[in-house]
């Protein structure tokens, strides 16, 4: 009986850390719905510990970080073109995603790994004027009244 509760007990925390690392999928698309070159989502709030795939679902398109913008710490990453990738985001804070090749259109997303800062995001000095719209958008949207 001692045992069995046991194994049961254990067998509920197994289950439970696995439910907490979630996966979110991120499509990169030449033309959504509404707008060209984008991360669909173009923003994503996840828990520290939980992973981004993003999935190249039109081609053309790579995922990697936007230099200036990621936590102190954290692993700058860079995906090939039409390479779909898993990337675990472990460090809190604000990460920028780029598209490289179409930077310049403004295809970027952010990541917001845990809570977000009380301070409003800085953003890096010389990014395209089209990135810059965008990730002003975002934040601008994310920004709670
Ligand atoms: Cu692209």
């Amino acid at each position: 009986m001692r045992i069995t509760s046991l194994t049961l007990l254990l067998g509920v925390t197994l289950l439970f850390s696995t439910a907490q690392a979630q996966t979110h999928e991120v499509k990169m698309l030449t033309r959504s719905a509404t707008a060209g070159m984008v991360f669909d989502p173009d923003y994503l709030q996840i828990a520290p510990g939980d992973t981004v795939k993003f999935v190249p679902t039109q081609s053309g398109h790579n995922a990697a970080t936007l230099p200036g913008l990621l936590p102190d710490g954290a692993v700058p990453f860079k995906g090939n073109i039409n390479q779909e990738i898993e990337q675990t985001f472990s460090l809190p804070g604000l990460y920028g995603i780029q598209c490289t090749p179409h930077l310049a259109m403004g295809m970027v997303m952010l990541i917001q790994v845990g809570e977000p800062a009380d301070l409003p995001a800085v953003l890096p000095a010389g990014l395209p004027s089209r990135a810059l719209d965008r990730l002003n958008a975002t934040l601008a949207q994310q920004a709670r009244p």
